[in-house]
C-alpha cells in the first residue's frame, strides 16, 4: 500500500474464524510482546523490515529537488549504482553504463555521487562528472540520510536495528501490545500460561489489513475453487483471521503503514516493507512488492510464501554456505529448496551433515520452516574499516605529496564512518534494557597503510593508535600516523635515493624540499585501514588519562611529547597548495560563513511559511535546538568570521609562492551542500575552529559533568537517571555518548 494514499479506509468489520474454544496462545505470549527482551521470541511477535526504494537515487532526486517521475540514476564514474523506479520503466538497470542508459532514456538525470578531491578531507558534489584520477567517491551523504531516517523510525518505534544503509528492522511488540489491549480489554488480565480468550466473531472496524496479505495454502486452494465459480457465487473472503497471531499481524500492518507514511511526510522517502513473525521472513517479504508497498505474512501463510524463494536467498545463506548446503543436503536443482529440505531432511540428518556445526544444522532446520528467530540488537561487531583508491596510470601518484594528499582523503572518509559507528552504538545502547550492550564507543587500536606499485609489489605497515574519545583528535591521528607510516615504508625502499638524486628522505626534509618534489615509486593503489576495535572506556582514553594524572608532570610531558611527535610528521606540502587555492577560493569566507549561519538559523529557529512541504517536513524531523545553543553557535560563527578576517599568515602557513595572495592560505572551499560542522572542519589544522569540541565543552560547563564518573564510582547511583547502576565506567560512557549524539544531532 502506497504511503501517498490519503484515504482513511475504515471498511466493514472483519469477520474472524470464531470458534467456541479459547486461543492456542497464552497471556504470557501476549505479555512478552511488551518486553523488548522477549518480544522477538513470542509466537505473537511482529517484526518488520523497511527498505528504501532505489535509495541512492531517491537521495539524489530529493537533493536536486526533482519530481518523483524524473528518471534519476545515481552514478559512480560510468556505472549506475542506483536506478529510480521512474528510470526502471525505460528498462534501465544497474547493469547499464551511463552511455547505454542514456540511449534508453535520453532525458535521464545522471546524478554523480559526492566525491573527495585529492588533497581534501571533505567531500562535495561537483558539477558534471568528476574525474576518477583526481577524485574518490564518498558515500557519506547516503549514510547521513540513513541516520536521519533511522531517527525518524526511532521516533515511532522503540526497537530499531539498522540492517544496512537503507534497511532497518523494527520490533513492533510494544505498539501491537498497546493497541490490542486497548481494543480488547479481555486480553489485559490473566497471568502465567493461561490461554487467551477466544477471538470475537468480528473485529472493530478500525482494524483493517494494510498492504498485500499473502494467502495461505488453504486460502490459495479456496480461491482456485472460486475461480471456476460465477462472480455472484464467489465467497470473496479476505485473509483469514483464525487466532490472535493474525490480529497482531493485522495491527502490525497498520502500524507499519503509519510509520512509512511518517517517514514520507518527514523526509519524502518511499519505502517497501515486510511484516512477519521474524526477521528472516520479514526481510524476504520486504522485497516482494516494490516500490512503495508492504507485504504481510501471517504465520499460517509462511510456508506458502517461502515457496517463492531459494534457501540461498536468505541472509547469511548465500555464497559458499548456501552452495555447500545444497550439495550436502542433495537438493535437486529443479526442486524448491525450502520445501525439499523441509519434507526430506530431518533434524538428525542435518546434524549428521553438520556434526562440526550443530547450531547451523538447527538454524537450517528452522529457516526452512520460517521459524528461525533472532533478536534485533545482535550486530556483527565492526572488525575494520578501510578507505582505498585504485589509481589510474594517466594521473600517476608518483610524489610523496600526491600520496599524502590521498591519505588526507582517507582520513576524512574514516572519520565520517567513525561518526556513524558512534551513533549506531549509541542507539543500541539506548535499548540497554533489551540486552546489555557492552561498550558504547568503539575505537580502533591499529592503523595500517597498504599500497602496491605497478609491478605488483605490495607494501604495508601498521602502527598502534592512541585511544582518543574525540573523533576530531582521532581524525588528526589517522592522518598523521598514516602519513608517517607511508613515509617510513617509502623511505626504507631501496630505490628511494635513486629516484631523488641520491638523497635520503631525511636529507630532503631537512632542506625543506616540498613533498610534491620528492619522488616515490608510482603507486597503483593506496589504502588506510583501521582495525582492532575495542571498547573505549574512561580508563583507556588518552584524554581522561591526561586529566586524571594532572599532578604527574612526567606523564604530562610524555603525552605532550607524543603529540609533538605525531604533529611533527606534518609534511611540507606548501608549494602544491597555491593551485588548489586559486581554484577553490572563489568567494569570500565571510559570505560563506554567513550563509552557513543563516542556513543554521532557518533550519533551527525560523520556519518560513514559503517553504515547500518537503523542506518544512524534513526540518520538523530534525531535533529542536534550544535557543541558547543557537545563540552560542552564532557566537562561534561570529568568532570564526572575525578570526578569519583578521588572520595574518603565520610563518609556517605563509606561501612561498610569490603569485599567491597571502590572505588565502586557508584551504576551505565553497561547498553549499555540506553542513557547518563538516565545512568548518576542512580548514587547515592550525586555523581549525572546532565548533564540535567547543559545543562539547560548552555543554560540559553547563551541566558540570566532569565529576559524574567520580559520583558514579562512589555512590553507584546516577543522579541524572535517578537509578542505581552497577558499572560506573560503562554508565559514564553512556552519558558521554548521549551527549556526543546530541552534538552530532544538532550539527547534522
Ligand atoms: N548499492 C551500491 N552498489 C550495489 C548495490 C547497492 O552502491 N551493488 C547502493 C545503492 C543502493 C543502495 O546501496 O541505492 C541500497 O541497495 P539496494 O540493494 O537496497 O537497492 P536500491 O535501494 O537501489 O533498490 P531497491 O528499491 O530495489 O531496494
Ligand atoms: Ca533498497
Amino acid at each position: 500500500m502506497s504511503v501517498k494514499e490519503t484515504n482513511i479506509q475504515t471498511g466493514e468489520k472483519l469477520r474472524t474464524n470464531f470458534t467456541s474454544t479459547c486461543s492456542k496462545f497464552t497471556f504470557k505470549d501476549l505479555l512478552d510482546l511488551n518486553d523488548p527482551k522477549l518480544s522477538y521470541q513470542s509466537p505473537l511477535s511482529v517484526i518488520s523490515l523497511i527498505d528504501l526504494n532505489a535509495f541512492f537515487a531517491q537521495v539524489e532526486q530529493l537533493r536536486l529537488n526533482l519530481p518523483v517521475e524524473a528518471p534519476v540514476v545515481c552514478v559512480q564514474w560510468q556505472s549506475l549504482i542506483a536506478v529510480s523506479y521512474a528510470a526502471r520503466k525505460f528498462g534501465i538497470s544497474r547493469m547499464d553504463t551511463v552511455q547505454s542508459a542514456k540511449k534508453k532514456c535520453p532525458d535521464l538525470v545522471c546524478a554523480h555521487a559526492a566525491v573527495f578531491k585529492k588533497g581534501e578531507s571533505h567531500w562535495s558534489y561537483v558539477e558534471g562528472f568528476p574525474y576518477q584520477g583526481t577524485h574518490k567517491v564518498s558515500l557519506d551523504p547516503y549514510r547521513r540520510e540513513s541516520r536521519k531516517i533511522i531517527k525518524v523510525l526511532h521516533q515511532h518505534c522503540d526497537l530499531v536495528e539498522k540492517a544496512s544503509v537503507d534497511e532497518s528492522y523494527l520490533d513492533l511488540g510494544r505498539l501491537v501490545y498497546e493497541k490490542i489491549t486497548s481494543l480488547f480489554p479481555e486480553c489485559r488480565n490473566g497471568s502465567g500460561s493461561e490461554y487467551l480468550p477466544k477471538l470475537p466473531p468480528e473485529l472493530p472496524d478500525v482494524l483493517q489489513w494494510k498492504g498485500v496479505v499473502i494467502p495461505s495454502a488453504v486460502e490459495d486452494s479456496k480461491s482456485r475453487e472460486d475461480e471456476i465459480l460465477s462472480t455472484s457465487q464467489r465467497r470473496n473472503e479476505g485473509p483469514e483471521i483464525n487466532d490472535w497471531d493474525d490480529v497482531c499481524m493485522l495491527i502490525g500492518s497498520m502500524v507499519i503503514l503509519d510509520i512509512r507514511k511518517a517517514l514520507y511526510d518527514a523526509m519524502g522517502y518511499t519505502t517497501s516493507a515486510g511484516i512477519a513473525n521474524n526477521k528472516l521472513v520479514a526481510k524476504l517479504a520486504a522485497g516482494f512488492k516494490k516500490p512503495d508497498n508492504q507485504t504481510v505474512i501471517r504465520n499460517s501463510s509462511t510456508l506458502n510464501f517461502l515457496n517463492n524463494f531459494k534457501l540461498t536467498d536468505v541472509t547469511g545463506m548465500g555464497g559458499k554456505i548456501g552452495d555447500l548446503a545444497m550439495q550436502k543436503l542433495r537438493v535437486p536443482p529443479d526442486q524448491n529448496s525450502f520445501q525439499y529440505i523441509r519434507e526430506n531432511v530431518t533434524l538428525e540428518m542435518l546434524e549428521d551433515e553438520y556434526h562440526d556445526d550443530l547450531p547451523l544444522a538447527k538454524k537450517i532446520f528452522n529457516i526452512v520452516r520460517g521459524i528461525h528467530k533472532s533478536s534485533l540488537v545482535h550486530r556483527e561487531a565492526v572488525k575494520s574499516m578501510m578507505s582505498r583508491k585504485n589509481f589510474i596510470q594517466k594521473i600517476p601518484v608518483e610524489t610523496l605529496g600526491d600520496a599524502f594528499s590521498w591519505i588526507k582523503v582517507f582520513a576524512g572518509d574514516l572519520y565520517n564512518r567513525m561518526i556513524e559507528l558512534d551513533e549506531e552504538n549509541l542507539r543500541l545502547s539506548m535499548s540497554q534494557e533489551v540486552v546489555k550492550v557492552k561498550g558504547i564507543l568503539k575505537r580502533p587500536k591499529t592503523i595500517a597503510i597498504h599500497f602496491s606499485s605497478y609491478n605488483g609489489t605490495k607494501h604495508s605497515k601498521q602502527a598502534p593508535l592512541v585511544q582518543f574519545r574525540s573523533l576530531e583528535r582521532l581524525w588528526e591521528h589517522f592522518e598523521m600516523t598514516g602519513t608517517r607510516l607511508l613515509k617510513e615504508v617509502l623511505e626504507s625502499s631501496s630505490n628511494f635515493p635513486a629516484l631523488n638524486r641520491g638523497k635520503s628522505l631525511k636529507e630532503l626534509e631537512e632542506s625543506k624540499v616540498s613533498a610534491y618534489k620528492i619522488k616515490i615509486i608510482p603507486l597503483a593503489n593506496l589504502s588506510l585501514t583501521i582495525s582492532n576495535f575495542v571498547k573505549n572506556s574512561d580508563s583507556s582514553s588518552i584524554e581522561s588519562y591526561a586529566g586524571r594524572r594532572k599532578e604527574d608532570k612526567q606523564d604530562q610531558d610524555s603525552i605532550k611529547k607524543m603529540f609533538e611527535e605525531v604533529n611533527n610528521t606534518a609534511p611540507n606540502m606548501e608549494q602544491e597548495i597555491p593551485q588548489q587555492i586559486n581554484r577553490d577560493l572563489s568567494s569570500d569566507d565571510k559570505h560563506y560563513i554567513s550563509k552557513l549561519f543563516s542556513d543554521f538559523n532557518s533550519e533551527n529557529i525560523i520556519e518560513s511559511p514559503k517553504e515547500d512541504k518537503l523542506t518544512r517536513d524534513s526540518k520538523r524531523a530534525k531535533k529542536d535546538t534550544s535557543k541558547e545553543d543557537a545563540e552560542y553557535i552564532k557566537k562561534l560563527f561570529d568568532n570564526f568570521n572575525n578570526e578569519n578576517r583578521l588572520q595574518k599568515p603565520t610563518g609556517k602557513n605563509k606561501s612561498k609562492s610569490p603569485t599567491l595572495d597571502s590572505t588565502k592560505t586557508n584551504k576551505r572551499r565553497i561547498q553549499p551542500d555540506v553542513t557547518p560542522k563538516q565545512s568548518i572542519s576542512t580548514q587547515s589544522k592550525k586555523q581549525k575552529v572546532d565548533i564540535f569540541q567547543s559545543l562539547v565543552s560548552h555543554k560540559k560547563k553547563e551541566t558540570k559533568d566532569t565529576s559524574l564518573l567520580e559520583e558514579l564510582i562512589q555512590n553507584h547511583f546516577c543522579p541524572k537517571c535517578n537509578m542505581d547502576i552497577s558499572d560506573a565506567i560503562e554508565h559514564n560512557d553512556f552519558h558521554y555518548a548521549l551527549e556526543l549524539s546530541d552534538k552530532i544531532n544538532s550539527s547534522t
